[in-house]
């Protein structure tokens, strides 16, 4: 087998990476698993952890049957440390190293930069698990419900993912971090998590389809974008959770779409043609479009946050260093170092949102940004057929970049959802309009019942088209009598 595919489970710690050899780091990670435990049983998934769920575990790194699904209780899932495979005399793809063998150790001039990249990602991961540990008690169905809990205990694994590379490669400081990371919480007064959206709640199973479409596409792109690092480790370890990412925007994806089924249907069904006629609509028990609309640019808006400053000298440092790439860097074909190209930015400039071209170094951010809104764009313009298709007169959109910003130039205006400059008086008599009211939250939590008998669906959200591995459309996705 080529280097690094096998998975040894033997250990506490199912790996790839020779754990069973690597007396330091293995003790590392065994004396932090008793705090992980403490954390996922105070913070992970409320209630259901003595339940069976039908969960997929990696077995394997290969391109083929990497996962087994089986019954499992969430406590006692396999989380390890997985690598994809070596590439045989890889190359730094990118910035002033371009060429240069990959790193197999962390770079003394790097340390501090890279540290803190691996930190803000490892803090995202149990973040969104504690945003989302409520809501196992009003899963529209059970299928909803183990989809539910496999992105939690793969969020869980994401943060193994980056402390094993903490405690692997920055000693002391690395198991420090690695405390800290279990010791912040979401939305916590005194220790919140680090970015922003991460602090933010997850009340209901909208916003929860909401997050994983849009803001596990912010870590899809951002680990796309490490995955393309010259610390080869990094590069590894990235390449590896994208593969389990994709089911978490599959989640997202599917759920909108879902939702927006059942709302069609139902409007056909009872002859309204107007998508505005919220009140007839939300009486069929059903999510009128306008509040999807809404819902969708609260969380649009909070993800954009995540991409940093337009302007980052950070994001330049970390590309130089050759630490954290573009999106599908490979895939590129200009020079790969940047130093003497531009990128066109939307700025504010005298009052106006104007285009301006910068230095692309200093630009990555927006890059990256710019590449995430277009694969967004992607899943919101699926989910327009299936309006279209019900010939309703609708469509959803994305708004504009500058719309309800915290991060970066536009955190300084206030906008509506098509980039036109509101007064602060405008925008608090139109926000209503715009962002979820709290009537919306209290009609869509109205909804927020749980159903929790095989096959059967919440009378809002339309069954998937397939199960997961192909399972039944009665079958027991978590065993719910103990
Ligand atoms: N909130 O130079 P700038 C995921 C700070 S999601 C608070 O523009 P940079 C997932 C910034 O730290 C992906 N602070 O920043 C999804 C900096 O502070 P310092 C997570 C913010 O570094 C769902 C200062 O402002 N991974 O995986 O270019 C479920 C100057 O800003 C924020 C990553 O993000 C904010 N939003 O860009 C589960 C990848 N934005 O250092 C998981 C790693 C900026 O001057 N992170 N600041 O004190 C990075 O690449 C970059 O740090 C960022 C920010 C893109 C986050």
């Amino acid at each position: 087998m080529p280097d690094g595919i096998a998975v040894d489970y033997n250990g506490l710690i199912p790996n790839n990476v020779g754990l069973a050899a690597d007396w330091r780091v293995r003790k590392a990670l065994e004396t932090w698993h008793p705090g992980y435990i403490d954390w996922w049983q105070q913070m992970g998934p409320q209630g259901f952890q003595d339940r069976l769920v039908y969960l997929r575990t990696a077995v394997g790194v290969g391109s083929e049957g990497w996962a087994k699904f089986g019954y499992v209780k969430m406590p006692e899932y396999r989380w390890g440390v997985l690598l994809a495979p070596a590439v045989e005399d890889r190359k730094i793809p990118f910035g002033a190293h371009k060429g240069e063998k990959a790193w197999q150790d962390v770079p003394g001039e790097y340390r501090a930069m890279l540290r803190r990249l691996l930190v803000i990602q490892g803090d995202t991961e149990p973040a969104s698990v504690e945003q989302q540990r409520h809501l196992g008690s009003t899963a529209p169905s059970l299928y909803d419900m183990r989809n539910l809990f496999q992105v939690n205990v793969e969020e869980g694994r994401h943060l193994w993912a980056m402390v094993y590379l903490l405690q692997k490669y920055f000693g002391r400081d690395g198991r420090e971090e690695a405390e800290e990371l279990l010791r912040r919480r979401s939305g916590d007064q005194d220790s919140p998590r680090m970015l922003g959206a991460f602090n933010e709640s997850t009340p209901d199973w909208l916003s929860f389809f909401m997050f994983t479409f849009f803001t596990d596409r912010d870590g899809k792109m951002q680990l796309a974008a490490l995955a393309q690092s010259g610390f080869d480790p990094l590069s590894r370890t990235c390449r590896f959770m994208l593969t389990e990412e994709a089911h978490h925007m599959f989640v997202g994806e599917t759920g909108v779409q879902r939702i927006v089924q059942r709302t069609c249907q139902a409007m056909r069904d009872a002859g309204i043609d107007d998508p505005t006629d919220v009140e007839r609509v939300r009486a069929l028990g059903v999510i009128d479009l306008p509040t999807l609309q809404r819902k969708a640019n609260l969380h649009f808006s909070l993800t954009l946050d995540l991409f940093g400053n337009e302007i980052s000298t950070n994001a330049a440092n970390a590309f130089n260093a050759g630490l954290k790439g573009r999106y599908r860097e490979d895939k590129l074909t200009d020079d790969h170092v940047l130093t003497n190209a531009t990128y066109p930015v939307s700025r504010l400039r005298d009052g106006a949102i104007v285009q301006e071209d910068v230095a692309a170094l200093s630009a990555l951010n927006m890059r990256l940004r710019d590449d995430y809104v277009e694969d967004a764009q992607a899943g919101v313009t699926r989910w327009n057929r299936v309006i279209e298709r019900a010939g309703i007169p609708f469509r959803l959109s994305l708004p504009h970049v500058a719309f309800n910003r915290r991060i970066g130039e536009f955190a300084a205006i206030h906008a509506d959802a098509e980039g036109t400059m509101l007064t602060a008086e405008q925008w608090e008599a139109r926000k209503e309009t715009m962002l979820p009211s709290a009537d919306d939250s209290r009609f869509v939590e109205s909804l927020m019942q749980p159903v929790q008998q095989p096959g059967a669906y919440a009378s809002w959200i339309a069954p998937p088209r397939i199960g997961i591995d192909n399972m039944p459309g009665d079958f027991e996705y978590v065993k719910i009598e103990a």
